[in-house]
């Protein structure tokens, strides 16, 4: 299976209550490259023009209100598999339903306060990693 790359991010729910490096430590032992990180707040239009795809949903508000409340780490993920790997990582959605071990049932509060983000497939991973970094934090 070929390399692969994910976009993820340590939500500011996260952030907030000082899980950054309890993920980070669980993104390395799960086998990850972190190709780039850095550290950010999005504003409310980073977040609406990120969450894009979710406008017409009725927890859109809330949810960019969420995004942007507070500092957010972002990253470039590199693996076999990275988008399917990630997403097993993290769990599902919501944390009551995601399998025991994962960083959402683990560290999550709620469906909103999931503590992670990660792409769901190839081009959602290419338009996500092109929002937050450029080609030569990429090399
Ligand atoms: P995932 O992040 O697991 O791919 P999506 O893409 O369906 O899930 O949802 C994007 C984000 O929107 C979620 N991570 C979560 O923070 C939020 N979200 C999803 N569903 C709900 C909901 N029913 N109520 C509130 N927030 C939600």
């Amino acid at each position: 299976m070929a390399i692969e790359r994910t976009f993820a991010i340590i939500k500011p729910d996260a952030v907030g209550r000082g899980l950054a490096a309890e993920i980070l430590a669980r993104i390395q032992k799960a086998g990850f490259s972190i190709l780039a990180i850095k550290s950010l707040r999005m504003s409310k239009g980073e977040a609406e023009g990120f969450y894009a795809v979710h406008r017409a949903r009725p927890f859109f508000g809330e949810l960019t209100q969420f995004m942007s409340s507070g500092k957010s780490v972002v990253m470039v993920l590199e693996a076999e598999n990275a988008i399917g790997k990630w997403r097993d990582t993290m769990g599902a959605t919501d944390p009551s339903k995601a399998a025991p071990g994962t960083i959402r049932r683990d560290l999550g509060t709620s469906i909103q306060n999931n503590c992670t983000h990660g792409s769901d497939a190839t081009e959602t991973a290419a338009f996500e990693i092109a929002y937050f970094f450029s080609g030569h934090e990429l090399v």
